[in-house]
């Protein structure tokens, strides 16, 4: 072994010696218990950024570790290649977007293999592969003809310049990013997944992971929103018909607040306006100005709240009083009924609303305990009692949910109904680099999915990009085909998919990566379900809830039998810099490379897995990189001591037979705290706490390190090789490649790798603390230690003390006035003079 630590010949051998041995091949083994370990895959941007070197640090420490405890673990890789970006690249540096996107997976690969990542590389997928992509396409055939998937007109962002379709980023203050036209709202057909249809089960089973961090659970419980309430039916004034209703329909989750109705408001696109539109101008303008905006959520909630009356009444269902018809910006037509009975003294949206409007604002319940405030400054949205309702004053909000509820079924005139705020997923996409929708229109036959025998729909890779539109909606050579139905002319389809639907399957993907004829086979059932998942926290609502959906979709196809797909969910804290996080934005990013390249990947590992637990942020440092270096150096110096030359198996010989009750009471002591130090690290192992783990590890190196001054003794060396090969497998999982380098020389045993050393476990003897240290003071000043048995009585630690050697030179000649002992800790002698 080289006297000096130099990381990159160290790095390089151990990742040399991983492949040869095919060390992290994963082979399906139906004795042994699996062990899936996967973290988030990444977009290939071009370049790793800290956040991906953390995210796969700690999935690559797991997996390391399963693998170490006898699991048989499968670390797989891959890459989320289909996106906006690589078209926004393409046009800025003039290369077609699957260039692009090769290029960076090829930098990226590179970069991620000089972390020595435990990863079974032949598994890497890329999902813009139509050898992935094609299986996709068949699920999407099979699941249209099922009617899971459906196609329905939806709004999208419409830039009228470059006549083209702008995802919600590309909207830039309600203009066209390239353009800075105005954007409007156009509908056009898209294709939906039936999400909904799996609503409830997507919510009943967040109850059976106990695995995922609390706050992700109630983030999908809240996206999913499922919300208990009442449809109340609103008669026409006068028995009137309105496109074949004689009631407008609102859903409320509170109807103990009706009796405080003042107004109905609907959504601009309601069908009562529809109906009535035209006759009035001022309500026409109204809908042409709801036209324009951006479509996104915060577009949405940060708008000014505006309306219009529509001329029109309804009866309210329980006093048949005239309540008047408004439209509304803030009511959401793919919500309820896309009306709402508005409330303003209980309901803050339509308190403002009421406010612009000087409509009447009627309170009906208060506090349980104290008084309204009156006039209201806003909504009191609380639940209380209800006055002022007839004979429903006095009731509790709870009490008059159910009496309002029956009395409105029993005149007909509502029911309850549970809703989602959950919408069906719009998965059609107008750019080019996503995977092609596998539908055929055909005037005759419709719309037909394309047959299995001619997928994939393959996405031509050498196109001009220029950024105005998709190149395959110009391009006759791929849009023009014949019917597979009746072999009349047809087009493609040339919308693509949402990118979330190729990262909702490829966990799946990885257990059959080399199937030519399916889409996943009888080996997903042996890794599946993901034992751990490893991700940001950026992908709590979205990426996660259409993964589980698409579980579900693959479990009903009959294509997988497990639930769900991840059993345990981590989410890695963000990397800051001087407590910002890291972007490029804000110019405060730390190259990965530069710092692989400065020190060593395995530096970068430990820095990591140091300064902070995963699930917290991890503020860059310097100093501590710097720290984290020295540390390894030191390691490596305790493997250039005389004591290891000599092969591991001869120390295993030695320590075989070596008695253990032949140390001192201080050479016992040494090794007592080395195990408890184990054992402590092996509980933060089970918890990911990695930090406290390195922690230990650094100090039992303190423990070792002064040990040949104290004589090198028979029991000093067995002290010394038993814990440098503790700590070479303690820190494996973290810097793979200094234990691995380190090893043949330290080892106790004969197994060549480290890698495949198992599991350290503390000798449950020496964690026996059968000698305890007693500190002796003479007049209150600390004059010696001695060790003695952890049950001695008080009559023998006080003979022993005032026997030591030590002690004797302080107390000899003068008078013994008294003697206090503290049990297991402290001796104080107390004497004349
Ligand atoms: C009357 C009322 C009184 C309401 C009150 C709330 C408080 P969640 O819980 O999210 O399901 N609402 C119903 N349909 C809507 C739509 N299409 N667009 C906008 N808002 C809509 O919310 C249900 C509540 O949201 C319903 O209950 C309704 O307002 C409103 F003191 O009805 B509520
Ligand atoms: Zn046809």
């Amino acid at each position: 072994m080289e006297t000096h630590y130099h990381p990159q010949d160290v790095e390089k051998a151990a990742q040399k010696y991983w492949e040869e041995h095919k060390s992290f091949n994963a082979v399906e083994d139906p004795t042994r218990e699996k062990y899936y370990c996967l973290s988030m895959f990444p977009y290939p941007s071009g370049k790793l950024h800290m956040g991906h070197v953390r995210n796969y640090t700690i999935g690559d420490v797991i997996a390391r570790y399963q693998r170490m405890r006898g699991k048989n673990v499968l670390q797989p890789m891959g890459w989320d290649a289909f996106g906006l970006p690589a078209e926004n690249a393409a046009i800025q540096n003039k290369i077609p977007p699957a260039a692009w996107t090769y290029q960076n997976m090829a930098d990226m690969r590179r970069q991620l293999k000089s972390l020595g990542l435990a990863v079974d590389w032949r598994r890497e997928l890329a999902t813009c592969r139509p050898e992935y992509y094609r299986w996709e396409q068949w699920l999407f055939t099979k699941l249209f003809t099922q009617g899971l998937i459906y196609k329905k007109t939806a709004q999208v962002n419409w830039d009228p310049v470059d006549q083209t379709v702008l995802a919600n980023e590309q909207v830039v203050d309600g203009r066209g990013w390239r353009s800075g036209a105005i954007v409007e709202k156009r509908e056009i057909p898209q294709y939906f997944m039936k999400i909904t249809e799996y609503a409830e089960e997507l919510l009943q089973e967040l109850d059976n992971l106990p695995g995922w961090p609390e706050q992700v659970k109630t983030m999908q419980r809240n996206w999913i929103g499922k919300s208990l309430g009442v449809e109340v039916h609103f008669p026409y004034a006068d028995g009137r018909e309105i496109s074949g209703q004689r009631a407008l329909k609102v859903f409320t989750t509170r109807p103990d607040t009706l009796l405080g109705v003042t107004y109905v408001a609907v959504a601009p696109e309601h069908p009562l306006v529809l109906a009535v539109n035209g006759i009035n101008p001022a309500l026409e303008a109204f809908i042409s100005e709801c036209c324009v905006g951006g479509l996104s959520e915060s577009d949405l909630a940060s708008q000014v709240k505006k309306g219009v009356f529509t001329g029109n009444f309804v009866m309210h269902p329980l006093t048949g009083a005239a309540i008047p018809v408004w439209v509304a910006n803030y009511v959401l037509m793919g919500y309820g009924e896309g009306a709402v009975m508005a409330v303003p003294a209980h309901d803050q949206r339509d308190f403002e609303f009421a406010q612009q409007y000087a409509l009447p604002i009627t309170p009906v319940i208060k506090p349980v305990a104290g008084a309204l405030a009156l006039p209201l400054t806003a909504a009191f949205t609380d639940a209380g009692v209800l006055f002022d309702s007839g004979v429903y004053s006095g009731l509790t909000s709870s009490a008059a949910f159910a009496r309002i509820a029956a009395d409105l079924e029993g005149k007909q005139l509502g029911a309850t109904r549970t809703h989602f705020r959950l919408r069906d997923w719009g998965i059609s996409r107008q750019r080019y680099w996503g995977c092609p929708i596998p539908i055929i229109h055909c005037v005759k036959c419709g719309e037909v999915p394309v047959p299995e025998k001619d997928l994939p729909v393959v996405l031509p890779e050498d196109v001009q990009f220029e950024g105005v539109g998709s190149p395959i909606k110009k391009s006759a050579a791929f849009y023009e085909t014949t019917c597979p139905a009746c072999a009349g002319p047809a087009q493609r389809e040339t919308d693509t998919m949402d990118t979330f639907v190729e990262s909702s399957w490829y966990f799946a993907r990885y257990a059959s990566y080399d199937n030519n004829s399916a889409m996943v086979d009888a080996r997903a059932n042996y890794w599946l379900p993901v034992d751990q998942y490893v991700g940001g926290i950026e992908h709590a609502i979205l990426h996660l809830l259409y993964a589980r959906f698409f579980n579900k979709l693959m479990r009903d196809a009959g294509l997988v039998k497990h639930d769900e797909p991840f059993r345990n969910l981590l989410t890695q804290g963000m990397v800051l810099k001087d407590g910002a996080k890291m972007s490029k934005s804000k110019g405060n990013t730390v190259d990965p490379q530069a710092l692989i390249d400065q020190y060593g990947a395995d530096t970068a590992r430990l820095f990591m897995m140091f300064a902070a637990p995963p699930e917290q942020t991890l503020d860059w440092n310097d100093a501590a990189v710097a720290g984290a270096n020295r540390f390894l150096k030191r390691l490596w110096e305790l493997g250039n001591r005389p004591e290891f030359f000599n092969d591991g198996s001869a120390r295993k010989v030695f320590l075989d037979k070596f008695d253990w009750q032949t140390l001192t009471p201080d050479q016992r002591a040494l090794r007592g705290e080395v195990h408890m130090l184990l054992e402590q690290a092996n509980k933060d192992f089970a918890r990911f706490q990695f930090n406290t783990i390195v922690a230990m590890c650094m100090k039992m190196v303190n423990v070792i390190y002064p040990i040949p001054l104290l004589g090198n003794t028979a029991g000093d060396r067995a002290i010394l090789w038993e814990t440098v090969d503790i700590l070479m497998r303690l820190l494996a999982p973290i810097v793979p490649h200094i234990t691995h380098a380190m090893w043949p020389k330290v080892r106790v045993g004969a197994v060549p790798a480290v890698i495949d050393a198992p599991w350290p476990q503390a000798d449950p003897a020496a964690l026996v603390r059968d000698q305890v240290e007693i500190v002796i003071q003479v007049n209150g000043k600390l004059r010696g230690k001695i060790h003695v048995s952890a049950n001695a009585g008080q009559a023998e630690v006080q003979e022993r003390a005032l026997n030591d050697d030590s002690i004797k030179r302080h107390i000899d000649g003068k008078a013994l006035k008294k003697v206090i002992i503290v049990p297991g800790k402290l001796v104080n002698i107390v004497v004349a003079g």
